[in-house]
């Protein structure tokens, strides 16, 4: 039998190699759109998808270019297409909201439209995002709430939505979008906040820097595990149906609880390091996400398992152990916060050892 092919804008990122090592576990030939420049420049831009680089089939393609994603469709003809790329930097998008919406809403326009073009039986996925819900007219949010969007990323989300649902409606393809909330892991990005932290206290503890410059303090996020929302997307396009899911745990915390923790967890204390820059507020911020998975959790059988101290500590001990420190031996008890805050913060539902008990949705 010959294996199912699967192609991934995106492959280079954060949820792209965890969503191909995945797709090879399972025996998929997997393709990746990559821009150009990565293939000449493998150990800085494909630095996440180096262990399996040998498994993989990467292909030059850019979402601004109709021409080379036909291309590249062309050649493939997948069974499955994982739309993951985009300009997904919510702060940059206020300072680019151009291309921005140019990258992001053409990017997936072209997708669809080739597919619809050259191999209509492809299923597609579009990573949607909780930023679409913005300024939340609902808590917590799932497949109904309304969106109020608050950047143009959110609204280059929004349309990528609702072209995916019309392609959907109009054109019969299997074509359906996640609702991911905030997901990291240790090859998270580092201009994104979670990261920009347990790096900043790795670097801190290596003597390398002596503060960390941090945004709103108080914007409060439901954060899961990256591995384990590559998980739903495969599930998403398993169905009989094609529909749309929020992907989320439920649980949510603010960006100080992240930072608290982070310190604690190094055996510092977050208000000896931690500087607050109003250059990194947003013009119009998303206050607080907290989503409802009810729906994947039922019908995907799909369920968020790491909670959030679990989250934390697996990054802060990637990024410590990248600047050659054990946080286990440098860190007296590092098992057990022994902070004069604790446990649970603003969420409740995480055990001791950081593991999500069983959601109450
Ligand atoms: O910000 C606050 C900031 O940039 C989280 C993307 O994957 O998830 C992500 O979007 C919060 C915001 O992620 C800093 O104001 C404070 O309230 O880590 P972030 P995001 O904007 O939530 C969604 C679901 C996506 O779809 C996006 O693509 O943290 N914050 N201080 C800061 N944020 C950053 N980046 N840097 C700071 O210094």
């Amino acid at each position: 039998m010959t294996a199912r092919r699967a192609l991934i804008s995106g492959i280079t990122g954060q949820d792209g190699s965890y969503l191909a090592e995945l797709l090879l576990a399972r025996g998929y030939e997997v393709h990746g759109i990559v821009r150009r420049v990565a293939l000449h420049d493998p150990e800085n831009r494909l630095s996440r998808l180096l262990p399996i680089r040998d498994c993989l089939h990467l292909h030059p393609g850019s979402l601004e270019s109709y021409a080379s994603l036909h291309q590249v469709l062309a050649k493939v003809q997948p069974h499955e297409c994982y739309h993951l790329a985009a300009q997904s930097f919510v702060s940059y998008s206020f300072d680019d909201e151009f291309s921005t919406l140019n990258t992001n809403i053409n990017g997936t326009h072209y997708l669809l439209a080739a597919i619809k073009n050259l191999v209509p039986e492809c299923r597609f996925y579009f990573s949607g995002s909780s930023e679409m819900f913005g300024k939340v007219e609902q808590v917590p949010q799932n497949e109904d709430t309304p969106f109020h969007h608050r950047s143009s990323y959110g609204i280059s989300k929004v349309a990528g939505f609702h072209l995916t649902r019309n392609y959907r409606e109009a054109y019969g393809l299997y074509a359906c979008s996640g609702i991911l909330f905030n997901h990291e892991s240790p090859r998270r990005g580092h201009e994104f906040v979670s990261r920009k932290i347990t790096s900043g206290v790795a670097r801190i503890l290596a003597g390398k820097a002596d503060r960390l410059c941090l945004g709103n303090l108080d914007a409060l996020r439901d954060w899961g595990h990256a591995r384990e929302y590559v998980e739903a997307m495969w599930l998403m396009l398993q169905q009989p149906q094609p529909e749309d899911y929020v992907v989320a745990t439920g649980e949510t915390y603010s960006v100080r609880d992240f930072a608290q923790l982070s310190f604690a967890l190094a055996g510092l204390d977050y208000r000896d390091f931690v500087v607050t820059d109003p250059e990194l507020y947003r013009p119009a911020e998303v206050n607080v996400l907290t989503g409802d998975a009810t729906k994947a959790i039922e019908k995907l059988g799909w369920t968020p398992k790491t909670g959030f101290s679990a989250l934390v500590r697996e990054m802060l001990e990637a990024d410590c152990d990248s600047v050659g420190i054990d946080l286990s031996l440098s860190v007296p008890h590092s098992g057990q916060i022994s902070h004069p805050w604790q446990l649970p913060l603003a969420g409740q539902l995480t055990g001791v050892d950081g593991v999500l008990q069983q959601p109450g949705f």
